[in-house]
């Protein structure tokens, strides 16, 4: 018996020594400045993970790669390690995401949190690796406001004959259209340039994104629309998954837990100051934004995604308390 237990606490003695002495470095990227929410969730996230690993995990992480589809699909190859993304393009990857894209789908920050940290988000997330993708954890990009160059929007009718930059995701596209607007889908690589050149009048994406992004520069007045909640992700790619026995990947979802969040908790302070600072920095603020009206007359395109989603699951969501 003793003999066996020594032989034991060897063998346990010599798997933690070789363990720490390999370090792998993985490289994580997200699309907005270091100092943005995406930045704040991705640095912690990185940072649980070197603690849960005793450092045998290090992270190389690449602030503004704003091309979100390029870095998908860079995971998929498995040529970028991890991504921290709005859902934007993803729904070009794993079809059945683009439920949560649906615009007034989400109450507030706490209905759209907990249906993503609930069963309904975590059944979307087991959706990936069929797709090549692994999806660590929810993340949080925030309610889209519009912004745009020429006019105060408050109403539907204002945006009509504006250019609209959307992201590359069919849900948002069907659901401008609807409205009246042509919308102008294109990367988020392309948006300052395209704003500051006049190539589209406008835009829509969180304050935090605003904020972060200097939006303030090129755009006139924001209308807080708030509407439609921009979910985000921490993917990784299969090719590093593979690699990870289950304690570390144990170790992934629980740093990508602590990363989602870090990032909320900047979102929900950019959404407490952000404002002041956007006004100071000149931009018309538009708060008397007729929500209803927005809401109305993006009714329609709801039938199409009822087909397309299920009518029960979009309820499901609706419902959730
Ligand atoms: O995730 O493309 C977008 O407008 C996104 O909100 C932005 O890349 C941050």
């Amino acid at each position: 018996m003793k003999i066996l237990q020594l032989t034991l606490t060897g063998a346990a003695l010599a798997l933690t020594v070789g363990a720490a002495s390999a370090q792998t470095t993985i490289r994580v990227s997200h699309p907005t400045p270091a100092t943005s929410h995406y930045g704040v969730g991705s640095q912690a996230f990185c940072a649980e993970l070197e603690k849960r690993t005793s450092n045998r995990f290090k992270c190389q992480i690449q602030a503004g790669a704003n091309d979100e589809r390029a870095n998908i699909e860079a995971v998929q190859l498995g040529t970028l390690d991890v991504t921290n993304t709005s859902t934007g393009p993803v729904s070009n990857f794993v079809p059945e995401v683009g439920i949560v894209d649906i615009p007034f789908l989400f109450r507030d920050y706490a209905h759209a949190r907990g249906v993503l940290d609930g069963p309904i988000g975590q059944d979307i997330l087991a959706k990936f690796p069929s797709k090549g993708i692994i999806a660590l954890a929810w993340t949080e990009n925030g309610f889209r406001h519009l912004t745009n160059s020429r006019r105060a929007v408050v109403k539907p009718d204002d945006v009509k004959g504006l250019k609209v930059r959307t992201m590359q995701n069919p849900v948002h596209i069907q659901a401008f259209q609807s409205i009246g607007v042509q919308p102008t889908p294109m990367a988020f690589s392309e948006l300052f340039t395209a704003l500051q050149q006049g190539v589209v009048d406008g835009q829509e994406n969180p304050i935090p994104v605003i904020l972060s992004s200097k939006f303030s520069q090129v755009q006139k007045h924001l209308s807080l629309t708030g509407h439609v909640y921009s979910p985000a992700l921490l993917l990784a790619s299969p090719k590093l998954w593979n690699s990870l026995n289950d304690a570390d990947k144990a170790n992934f979802r629980e740093a990508a837990r602590a990363g989602a969040a870090a990032q909320r908790k900047k979102v929900n302070d950019d959404e407490a100051a952000g404002i002041a600072q956007l006004r100071a920095e000149g931009v018309d603020v538009v708060t008397n934004v007729d929500g209803a009206a927005f809401r109305n007359a993006m009714t329609p395109v709801w039938a199409e995604f009822a087909k397309k989603f299920g009518a029960a699951e979009i309820k499901r969501i609706q419902d959730f308390k």
